[in-house]
């Protein structure tokens, strides 16, 4: 089947700031969508995997000043630091937009428009705190929520010089007066609520949910939408010396990357074919600005809402968010060559629960890769590669399908029993963004095949073998049970580890089929073909010493 005959399926992750390195957080999300693309495109889907950077705003333009650059060239320094660490982590993006390139420019400037011939953009006098840093507008209602909470806990909300602290990263606030253009986010409330209703999974999970819809019960004020101190960002066409504010130009990405604004009509129709995306990662951080003003912005324009915004949790170390401000992030390099990337990519999504806040640490990292990679996939990859090289000349064991059914009723097949009806329960949990869930299907397997190991012996067998045939026969259904349950549990780990994966094709003999495959028909039991050649090759995770930490 073409892609284009395949349902579309368009997710996205938040455009990343330029004024960091790659880190921890956002490999996170980025790896997480990553997965979830992959699984969609073996499971007979039309992914479109969005990723980029938000390259605009003040931030941007003080840090450029500083090093005395232009913010261009800033921002083109910076992006490929972003290209090269998600390639490292073998990411699997299909496009990945900057916004400051002209596609956008040409969207964001057409969609203020629309906003604006709809009614729903006004010029008024901003007067009010702003984070430059989180480039975020903060209420009086917000900061004295703050202070309030502060004062009871004893932390100081101002800092030395008397500035109000930001809410979210607790650095100084700035104060800014300005002529900005607003946007009429308060006509929204109602049609906002009713679009949470009538789309309960809108918002994922549900303790996002019941956040977004009180807060938004709370009432909704104006958004001032433009800046006029600076010129770093999108001009607004109808209002000269405005540019747009850096959260409305970011958040209209994920609509000009797939066309929107474009006058080419084979970008409009990909803009129809891909919108509304189905899902959009980001993390609980930036919930407002996707669950409340994006949907907000794109009625304003007469467009639909995404199907959903998955806002997933902080990780932590040792109790605190770890961000690059707080200086206490390790690097994804640096674990990747300690862990391997597909170590690293599994660590993430089996160890923290998807959608909650996860503590990470290096010795949980180590205990997790050495105990479910080294001892348990790995090893049981090993071993029964290693069997078929002695025992079966480094062939797959051939039985003629009566035998193969006589003694599957004589010995019973307990992995065959239990990759029945696998697809179902491991694609229910992914479909859910679930990714510990269904990692946890395809792990049982691998369990179930290490005891099935040690059951039934077949060195045992293979002794026996050199006196009675019976044994022989055995020993070759024992050992095709132990490659065909290694190859589903490669099929269903591609996702998260594809690069494991293709190698244990690789050396099953079998194709790099995980882009193209229909995985529910290819998880199905006895598709590993007789005779392929096994290659034993060298431990897919050697196991960690303490001493390597
Ligand atoms: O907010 N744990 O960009 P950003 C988990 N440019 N995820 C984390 C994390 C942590 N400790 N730290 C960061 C922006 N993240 C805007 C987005 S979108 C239109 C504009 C992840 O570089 C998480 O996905 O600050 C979070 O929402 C995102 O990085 C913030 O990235």
């Amino acid at each position: 089947m073409s892609n284009t005959e395949k349902p579309s399926y368009y997710l996205t992750t938040p455009i990343y700031y330029v004024n960091g390195v790659p880190h921890l957080g956002t490999a996170y999300t980025t790896i997480a969508a990553d997965a979830l693309a992959r699984f969609a495109r073996m499971d007979g889907l039309d992914a479109w995997y969005l990723t980029g950077l938000d390259e605009h705003g003040q931030k941007v333009a003080q840090e450029a000043e500083k090093a005395g650059v232009s913010p261009q060239d800033w921002v083109d320094s910076v992006a490929p630091k972003f290209l090269e660490a998600w390639k490292a982590l073998n990411i699997s993006n299909d496009d990945f937009i900057r916004t400051t390139e002209e596609r956008h420019i040409t969207g964001v400037q057409r969609f203020f428009e629309k906003m604006r011939e709809n009614g729903y953009i006004y010029q008024d006098t901003y007067a009010g705190y702003y984070c430059v840093p989180d480039e975020t507008f903060f209420t009086d209602e917000q900061l004295a929520e703050f202070d309030e909470k502060n004062k009871a806990e004893g932390q100081p909300s101002v800092s030395e010089d008397g500035a109000p602290l930001c809410p979210d990263c607790q650095r100084p606030l700035t104060f800014v007066q300005e002529d900005n253009l607003f946007f009429r986010l308060s006509a929204f409330q109602d049609r906002l609520l009713a679009y949470y209703e009538e789309n309960p999974s809108f918002i994922c999970p549900e303790i996002r949910r019941n956040e977004v819809v009180s807060f938004v019960r709370s009432g909704l004020k104006d958004l001032s939408v433009s800046r006029t101190t600076f010129d770093w960002g999108v001009p607004i066409t109808f209002a000269p010396g405005h540019v747009s504010y850096v959260w409305v130009d970011a958040l209209i990405n994920y609509i000009t990357a797939i066309g929107y604004g474009s006058d080419d009509p084979e970008k409009q129709a990909q803009f129809k074919r891909r919108w509304p995306s189905q899902v959009q990662f980001v993390g609980k951080d930036i919930i407002r600005f996707h669950c409340v003003i994006w949907p907000a912005m794109l009625m304003a324009a007469d467009i639909e809402p995404p199907e959903k915004v998955f806002a997933h949790g902080f990780l932590l170390t040792k109790g605190e968010k770890m961000s690059k401000s707080r200086g206490n992030a390790m690097s994804p390099a640096q674990l990747c060559e300690i862990f391997s990337v597909d170590g690293y990519r599994f660590y993430f999504l089996t160890d923290v629960q998807f959608g909650a806040d996860g503590s990470i640490s290096l010795e949980r990292m180590a205990q997790v890769y050495n105990a479910d990679l080294a001892n348990s996939w790995g090893n049981l990859c090993s071993r029964a590669f290693n069997m078929t090289g002695k025992y079966f000349d480094g062939l797959v064991p051939t039985l003629s399908a009566d035998t193969a059914e006589r003694l599957s009723k004589e010995l019973g097949n307990p992995l065959a029993s239990l990759a029945e009806g696998l697809y179902g329960r491991y694609a229910a949990a992914m479909r859910e963004v679930d990714y510990s869930g269904a990692l946890a299907e395809a792990k049982k397997l691998v369990d179930r095949a290490n005891l099935y190991v040690e059951e039934s012996a077949p060195w045992n067998l293979a002794k026996a073998a050199t006196e009675e045939p019976a044994a022989e026969e055995s020993l070759a259904f024992v050992l095709y049970n132990i490659l065909e349950a290694i190859r589903i549990v490669a099929l269903l780990f591609a996702p998260v580890m594809p690069e494991t994966s293709a190698e244990v094709f690789r050396r099953l003999g079998l194709g790099d089929v995980f882009e193209t495959c229909d995985l529910e028909q290819s998880v199905g039991w006895g598709g590993l073909p007789a005779g392929n050649t096994v290659e034993i090759g060298a431990p897919l995770f050697p196991r960690l010493k303490e001493d390597e930490l």
